[in-house]
């Protein structure tokens, strides 16, 4: 089943906005293809639910990028392989991909499918810690492709807000 992160923290409003911020240079995925991602991802997390998403350039919610090692948040990557990725809990949205992994829009072995990252992060921005349900997005291990929610998912966006 679904969790959420200690003391229930959430968004007050259902209207957030997103932006992405600029690649580090050793990045093969472009910004372009993260801001398609991204939009992808938010889309999914869209349905049965009242959140709507909107990019913008300026002050943003939900504020996602690539950041390699140390990158100012007291959380520093580890290079590649381990961590992948993390993201803050409500109502600090800020959500960072560690630069150093072999992304790819594929997820073909032994690269890491950036959408299903960004769904895995962008439900713990939204409030969901891990799920024990271990086909839910909110499942604590990466198995490969993984890009529509689980009833257990929509659940835990659904008994938060
Ligand atoms: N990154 C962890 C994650 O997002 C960071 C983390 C560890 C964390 N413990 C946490 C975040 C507790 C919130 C609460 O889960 S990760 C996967 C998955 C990671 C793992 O790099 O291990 C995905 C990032 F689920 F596939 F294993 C994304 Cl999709
Ligand atoms: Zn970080
Ligand atoms: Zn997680």
């Amino acid at each position: 089943n679904y969790s959420y992160f200690p003391g229930n923290p959430k968004w007050s409003k259902f209207n957030l906005k997103y932006r992405v911020t600029a690649n580090p240079s050793n990045v093969a995925v472009s910004l372009n293809v993260l801001r398609q991602v991204l939009s992808n991802a938010l889309n999914t997390w869209r349905q049965n639910n009242s959140f709507t998403f909107n990019e913008t350039t300026g002050v943003s919610d939900i504020v996602a990028g690539f950041q390699r090692l140390s990158h100012g948040d007291g959380n520093p990557f580890d290079g590649r392989g381990g961590v992948l990725a993390h993201a803050f809990a409500p109502q600090d949205g800020r959500m960072h991909l560690d630069a150093d992994e072999r992304w790819s829009t594929t997820g073909i072995s032994p690269t890491i499918d950036l959408e299903t990252v960004c769904l895995h992060e962008l439900g713990h921005n939204l409030g969901l810690g891990h799920s024990n349900d271990p086909n839910a997005v909110m499942a604590p291990t990466y198995a490969g492709v993984r890009r529509t929610l689980r009833q257990d998912d929509k659940d835990g966006l659904n008994n938060l807000y």
